[in-house]
């Protein structure tokens, strides 16, 4: 394994030729990328060959997740593995650019926003911290799309993100899993027990595909994120089917097979209940616990009376939350157990997470559609819905509007999130705020029924993918500051306190947020050919487009300033660049004429030489995690401005903050504990309190004056 820089050209040289018979003058980009990548991987399999015998058998954490928007990885491993000069000097001194290099690699658009986000933070966050946490999700075949703008216009193009391959992807064929959709149940009684035959099924082969995750530091860890494929469970061709002459149904089943991991829901606007939907959700589940189940069999404990012990599944909103009914399938009709031991082993196996208070957001299924796809485990759902409402009147919590609100099955579908509740140990909201809410309000009957599941896990980003590796200048300069251990321990950059008055670190600073506002023009006038000035106050607002995020409360900010300057140009005393980024649901007709309402808003500025000098606004295409990486370095000004109780949480808050934004936010999500711990100087604070917000919806009108909850 390759250890300094003669060692590492020699070794990457190797790789080109033996491994990809191609030589340094032959070579793409694409060849030179992917010849890095193999190399890394190596390096990784080295160290967990070594470090094998020292992987405890500690509990194994699951993170079930329909999401994951992990970003391009190579700079971050180069980065974690602590080789990123010696492989930039090594390259440079082959006339290879690291930064070209960087540039081949896709960036996997498994997700919509931040809950896929917060989901690839939590990966290399176990990495780090030694937990042997591994994710299970949907390898789509098409990630989010790719956003161009035409003519002011968002236009959607097909993300097709592994058209060369994906050169971290590992496939493990022989990991496959069968997953069973439609059919019958027969029952019969077998000495004295009701058993459950599943017949007359469609099989689907769930083929998975690896990713290693590696942190920081801790190289010895290397967890997995293991992505599932949905294919026919015959080969290619159907002998049997082409031999009656059935070849159209073969291959058509075979396309049916395939959509199931075809595309992610671009669904930020609406759940519509659509079968491909659940088809996914069950895929990933059934196939993500059958082979949790099938590894844990393989350490030779055979009995799964331990299984909470040794394993934790922990359900990322409710898309997951099939694990549930999956898990008692599996210990009842597969084990041989019975219902009390299978339950309580589910229950204290599984925990879960509220992402949103939006009712539109909450997932539910017409009944009749989910017994048709998934007649087993609708049974067992009736019977933990039968059960939980036998237990309400035992504790003599049965009134009308408790059952209500609680039940699983009502009105003619499943409410997810019922499930979700009542079958896990832990439910967390992502914010105190956010948290506090579920308990008082949108979840109350639950909280009066099991208040000891409710707790709050506060969202976090990874500083050292948004800071340490985005921003490398300020990186360096408080490295040079106060010493390399902020790296580990975020909370080391509290040590900067002590510089707040140096005038030679803050013009420093203020030098490498002018460089970054630099790179970012760079960036724009290359992809985009737009011209930001770098020494005007960049103002940003990237995230998804949604009413309640409220970017139409910053046009409107901007066209008052627009109209004020026509008549007195003076008013603007500084140059102000409003920058926008992010994607529309293709569905979502309000968040699409927002986007054309801010490039016609940007078209009208541009051309009036009146105001052209000192006002700006640009909206910047296809925001995904690579951009933000740019994007976050580069701000000023920090939007956060939903209406007060919407944001359960916002990520994008706390990245700009640790980049040396300034914050201009409400009372919403996190913002309420990042105003807590920067204090009134880095954050300014505007609107309504979610207190009132909430009596507002409710009664209409001003709410009487209020106390601040949280
Ligand atoms: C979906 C929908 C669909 C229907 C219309 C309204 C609506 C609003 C929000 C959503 C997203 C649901 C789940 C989600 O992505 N939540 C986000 O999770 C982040 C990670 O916890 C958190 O930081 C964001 O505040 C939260 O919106």
């Amino acid at each position: 394994m390759f250890t300094d820089k003669e060692s590492f050209k020699q070794a990457y040289l190797m790789k080109l030729i033996e491994g990809e018979g191609i030589n340094l003058n032959d070579a793409t980009h694409w060849d030179q990328f992917v010849a890095l990548v193999i190399l890394v991987k190596e390096k990784m399999s080295y160290y967990r060959a070594i470090n094998q015998n020292s992987m405890s058998q500690g509990k194994q954490v699951y993170y079930f997740s329909m999401e994951f928007l992990i970003g391009r990885l190579l700079l971050n491993y180069l980065v974690n593995f602590k080789i990123e000069d010696l492989v930039r000097e090594g390259l440079a001194e082959l006339n290879i650019n690291l930064d070209d290099l960087l540039e081949q690699e896709a960036d996997p658009g498994l997700g919509n926003g931040g809950l896929g986000r917060l989901a690839a933070c939590f990966l290399d966050s176990m990495a780090f911290l030694g937990i042997e946490g591994h994710g299970n999700g949907i390898r789509y075949k098409y990630g989010l799309f790719e956003q161009k703008i035409v003519a002011g216009n968002q236009v959607e193009v097909a993300d097709n993100w592994l058209k060369n391959g994906y050169p971290w992807e590992i496939r493990k064929q022989n990991r496959a899993v069968v997953v069973k959709f439609k059919g019958n149940i027969r029952t019969e009684q077998n000495e004295g027990r009701l058993t459950f035959y599943h017949e007359n099924y469609e099989q689907v082969l769930a083929v998975p595909y690896d990713v290693p995750i590696l942190s920081y530091e801790n190289c010895s860890y290397i967890n997995n994120l293991r992505l599932w494929s949905a294919e026919t469970t015959c080969g290619e061709l159907d002998l049997v089917c082409f031999n009656r002459g059935e070849f159209n149904q073969a291959t058509s089943f075979k396309s049916e097979v395939e959509a199931i991991s075809y595309i992610l829901y671009p669904d930020d606007s609406s759940r519509a209940g659509r079968e491909l939907r659940l088809k996914q959700e069950y895929f990933f589940v059934a196939a993500g616990l059958g082979s949790i189940v099938r590894s844990y069999k393989k350490k030779g404990i055979n009995s799964l009376q331990e299984f909470s012990r040794r394993v934790a599944v922990h359900i990322n909103d409710t898309h997951p939350v099939l694990c549930i009914p999956e898990l008692m399938r599996i210990l009842m009709d597969e084990e041989g157990m019975g219902w009390d031991e299978s339950w309580n082993i589910t229950v204290n196996t599984m925990s879960f997470t509220n992402h949103t208070i939006m009712p539109e957001a909450m997932e539910k299924w017409p009944i009749d559609l989910f017994k048709g796809l998934l007649p087993r485990i609708y049974l067992i759902i009736e019977e933990i819905d039968r059960r939980f409402k036998e237990s309400l009147v035992r504790k003599f919590l049965d009134n009308e509007e408790v059952v209500r609100n609680t039940q699983i099955l009502k009105d003619g579908y499943v409410w997810m999130v019922n499930l979700a509740i009542i079958g896990s140990s832990s439910v967390n909201g992502v914010a105190k705020l956010h948290t506090e809410i579920l308990k008082e309000e949108v979840f109350k009957e639950y909280n009066r029924i099991f208040g000891y599941k409710f707790n709050n896990k506060t969202n976090g980003v990874n500083h050292r993918r948004f800071l340490l590796t985005a921003n490398p200048k300020l990186s360096r300069l408080i490295t040079d500051a106060i010493g390399p251990s902020w790296k580990e321990e975020a909370g080391e950059l509290q040590k900067l306190h002590g510089l707040k008055n140096d005038r030679s670190f803050l013009e420093q600073l203020a030098k490498v947020k002018y460089e970054n506002k630099c790179r970012l023009a760079e960036r724009v006038k290359t992809k985009q050919g737009i011209d930001l000035d770098p020494l005007s106050i960049f103002d940003v607002q990237v995230k998804r487009i949604h009413a309640y995020k409220r970017q139409l409360l910053n046009v409107l900010k901007i066209m008052h300033l627009y109209n004020k300057a026509i008549n007195d140009p003076e008013s603007l005393t500084t140059s102000h660049t409003f920058i926008f980024g992010g994607k529309a649901a293709p569905g979502y007709h309000y968040a699409k004429t927002v986007i054309k309402l801010i490039n016609a808003l940007s078209q009208k500025i541009e051309h009036d030489p009146k105001v052209n000098q000192k006002l700006k606004v640009v909206f910047l295409e296809n925001f995904n995690v690579t951009q933000g990486e740019f994007i976050y370095p580069a701000a000023d000004i920090s939007e956060q401005i939903s209406t007060a109780s919407k944001e359960a949480s916002g990520t994008g808050n706390m990245k700009f903050m640790m980049n040396g934004a300034l914050t201009l936010g409400t009372l919403d999500g996190a913002n309420v504990e990042i105003n807590e711990a920067v204090g009134k100087d880095n954050i300014f604070i505007f609107g309504l309190t979610a207190e009132q917000v909430l009596h507002y919806t409710r009664y209409g009108g001003m709410p009487t004056p209020t106390l601040e909850r949280v």
